[in-house]
């Protein structure tokens, strides 16, 4: 008799059972991450116990100064999704260019890629704040055994198999998606298991909470500021609550419990806005849409923007279908 799984590895074996004609080497590829994901959640839990805090005087791509724990991330994520035979690129923001992994090897079959911010809003790690890992993953293009290619990686959002993030908040948690809607597992860091905590996760279609860095208030696009304003109004279901972290995966996933709409416009300071569509929109906009939310970027849907660069930026919408929809109004 098949009792409900409780545990991420009862989940996937349940879920594999159900796609008897798939490899599971997609199962595999989010092993590897769940394993990752225990690891760095071991560091970052210690994080204020050790000397790991503080920049190593790196900088990444994006010329912000590099965490130890983003370091200490983006090599155990890479380490564990290079370990399996199962993914033959990884695209992450702590790299400049893609890395191949043995993908020109004519015997190699690893048909998958993963693109991946290893420690989203890593600043705050110093301050107690939560901190994130969100991930994207497609079907390579390319033949397999041929070498990896750019366009492998700058497939359209629609087009990912998987995505999902890690919240390393006051528990850990890891939700993803495959397509077959939303669920999340809650670590027990006792025993080092996910348990299926969040079944079928679902956005609410309306909800009274937004988040955004107001501090910018200046400098956004005249539509965005009439939202803000309209969610401030005294009247009818309003004024909503203000609520950001500036920790894009704890914004998100509260919104997404509670209901709510986060924005990272752009703006005069930051013509594209600040988050990346290939390892950040594109993954939370997967989940949102699997869980019943909407993400765009101020024109349209986020996972229909064809990239044309690994880092690029957009402008990024994202939350319940209805206070979406309402700042299109606006917009
Ligand atoms: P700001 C963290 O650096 C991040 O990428 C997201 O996690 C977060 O929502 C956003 O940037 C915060 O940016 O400009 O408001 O500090």
């Amino acid at each position: 008799m098949h009792t409900n799984p409780r545990t991420l590895g009862e989940f996937i074996i349940k879920n594999q059972a159900a796609f008897p004609y798939s490899s599971g080497e997609l199962s595999s590829l989010i092993n590897a991450i769940r394993l990752a994901a225990k690891v760095v959640n071991h560091e970052v839990n210690k994080a204020g116990l050790v000397d790991i805090l503080g920049a190593i005087g790196a900088t990444n791509i994006q010329g912000e100064k590099q965490q130890k724990l983003d370091v200490f991330a983006n090599e155990k994520f890479i380490q564990a999704l290079g370990n399996r035979e199962i993914v033959c690129g990884i695209v992450s923001e702590e790299e400049d260019g893609f890395i191949t992994l043995n993908s020109d090897d004519e015997k190699n079959q690893n048909k998958y890629v993963v693109l991946i911010d290893p420690l989203d809003g890593s600043s705050n790690i110093d301050v107690n704040i939560s901190v994130g890992t969100v991930f994207s993953i497609y079907r390579r293009i390319s033949p397999v055994g041929s070498p990896v290619q750019l366009e492998d990686f700058l497939q359209a959002g629609r087009d990912q198999v998987a995505a999902g993030y890690v919240i390393y908040g006051t528990s850990t948690m890891l939700v993803y998606s495959t397509g077959e809607g939303v669920n999340g597992f809650t670590l027990n860091p006792a025993i080092g298991s996910f348990y299926l905590s969040h079944p079928e996760m679902k956005f609410p279609e309306n909800g009274s909470i937004y988040s955004v860095n107001e501090g910018n208030y200046e400098y956004f696009p005249e539509g965005v500021k009439k939202y803000i304003k309209y969610c401030q109004k005294k009247e009818e279901d309003r004024p909503y609550s203000s609520r950001y972290v500036g920790s894009l995966v704890s914004d998100f996933h509260r919104n997404m419990i509670k209901g709510g709409i986060y924005m990272y416009p752009n703006s005069e300071i930051a013509n594209d806005g600040k988050l990346r569509l290939l390892y950040e929109c594109n993954p939370m906009a997967y989940i949102a849409e699997q869980a019943g939310g909407k993400a765009i970027d101020g024109r349209q849907r986020i996972l229909d923007i064809q990239p044309s660069e690994l880092h690029q930026r957009v402008p990024f919408f994202c939350g319940s279908k209805n206070m979406v929809e309402k700042l299109e109004e606006f917009i």
